[in-house]
C-alpha cells in the first residue's frame, strides 16, 4: 500500500463509527466536537441562507427545492456539482484533503446556501448577529426515528445503532448524534417568534409540494411562475430524487455509506413508521409527546 493510501485509510478510520462527544450537553461526532471552536467562531456573511434540520428530517430535499428556487427552476444549473459540494455541511469534519463544511463555506462566493443539524443554542452566533434567513425543516418523531436508525446502519460515521428496539429507546433519550428531536423542534419553533425562520414541515411538502415552494420563494421575496414551480417539483419528487446523483449520495464511497445495506433515498413517505413500531412502542412514545407537548402550539401529523 502506497504511504497516500495508508494515510487515507487512517484518516478514515479516524472518522468510521464515531464516538459522540457532548458540547453543552448534546452529543455529537467527536471530530464536530473536537473543531468546536472554529464552528462556533464562524463568521456568517449577512445573505447567508441556511437550511436546519434534525437529522432525516428531508434535509437533502429542501436543500434540492432551496437550489432549485435560486437557479430559477434550472436543473442543469443543480448539476453543476454534488449536493454536499453545492451546500456546504457546517459542523461536518471529513477526513483531509476533502474540502468540506467549514472550510468549503469560507472559500464559497456569497450569497452562500449553507446545511446545518445544529440545535438552536449551538448555532454560531455571528448567524444570528447578521440576522441571516434561516429555513427550519421538521418530521414527525416516529419517520424520523425510523429513518435514522437505517441511517445509521448504512453510514459508517455514525456509532453503531443496535437494533430497533435499542435505537429507538436512544433516539428517545436524545442519545444520538445531535441529541434530542424534542428539544430541536421545539427550540426553532420558539427561535422564529424572535428570528427570520421559516418552518416548514416534511408532511406538508409531501402533501402540497407546490404550496411550500411557493412559501419558501415568499420567503425569500422571489416570485415562481407556475411553470417553475412545476418543475421543481418534478425535479424534487421523491422517484427523481431517488435516482439523481447529484442529490441521493451515491458518489460518496461505499465504506462510508453503503446504499445496498439501506439506500439515501430509502421510501420517502409519510407513516413507513407503522411497518417498524410494535403497538407498545407507538402508544408509549405518544404518551411521551403528550407530555412534551403539552402548552405548545407546535403540532406533527403522523400520517396523511
Ligand atoms: S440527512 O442525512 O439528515 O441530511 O437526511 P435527510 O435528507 O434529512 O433525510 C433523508 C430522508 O428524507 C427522505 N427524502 C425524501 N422524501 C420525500 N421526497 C423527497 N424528494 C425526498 N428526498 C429525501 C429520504 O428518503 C429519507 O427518508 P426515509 O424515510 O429514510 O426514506
Amino acid at each position: 500500500m502506497s504511504l497516500e493510501s495508508e494515510l487515507e485509510v487512517l484518516n478514515l478510520k479516524s472518522i468510521m463509527r464515531q464516538k459522540l462527544v457532548e458540547v453543552e450537553g448534546v452529543p455529537l461526532y467527536s471530530k464536530t466536537a473536537e473543531n468546536w471552536d472554529s464552528i462556533w467562531n464562524f463568521k456568517a456573511q449577512p445573505d447567508d441562507l441556511i437550511i436546519c434540520t434534525y437529522p432525516k428530517s428531508g434535509t437533502t430535499w429542501i436543500q434540492e427545492i432551496v437550489d432549485m428556487i435560486q437557479q430559477g427552476g434550472d436543473p442543469q444549473k443543480c448539476a453543476r456539482a454534488p449536493i454536499e459540494k453545492r451546500i456546504p455541511f457546517l459542523e461536518f469534519f471529513p477526513p483531509k484533503p476533502r474540502l468540506f463544511g467549514l472550510e468549503l463555506a469560507e472559500a464559497m462566493p456569497s450569497p452562500r446556501l449553507l446545511k446545518t443539524h445544529l440545535p438552536v443554542q449551538l448555532l454560531p452566533p455571528s448567524i444570528w448577529q447578521h440576522n441571516c434567513k434561516i429555513i427550519y425543516l421538521a418530521r414527525n418523531i416516529k419517520d424520523c426515528a425510523v429513518s435514522y436508525f437505517h441511517f445509521h446502519l448504512m453510514n459508517t460515521t455514525l456509532p453503531e445503532p443496535g437494533n430497533w428496539d435499542q435505537f429507538l429507546e436512544d433516539f428517545i433519550a436524545g442519545n444520538v448524534n445531535w441529541g434530542s428531536w424534542f428539544d430541536h423542534v421545539h427550540g426553532w419553533w420558539n427561535a422564529k417568534s424572535d428570528h427570520p425562520v421559516l418552518y416548514l414541515f416534511y408532511e406538508d411538502v409531501k402533501e402540497d409540494p407546490a404550496q411550500e415552494i411557493c412559501k419558501i420563494a415568499q420567503f425569500l421575496g422571489l416570485e415562481l411562475s407556475e411553470l417553475v414551480v412545476n418543475q421543481i417539483v418534478q425535479h424534487t419528487v421523491f422517484e427523481s430524487m431517488k435516482v439523481n446523483p447529484f442529490v441521493n449520495y451515491t458518489t460518496v464511497p461505499a465504506y462510508l455509506m453503503d446504499h445496498t445495506i439501506s439506500s439515501f433515498m430509502r421510501k420517502g413517505i409519510v407513516g413507513d413508521w407503522k411497518k417498524h413500531f410494535t403497538v407498545a412502542q407507538s402508544e408509549r412514545l405518544d404518551g411521551i409527546c403528550a407530555q412534551e407537548f403539552k402548552g405548545s402550539s407546535l403540532t406533527f401529523r403522523t400520517h396523511l
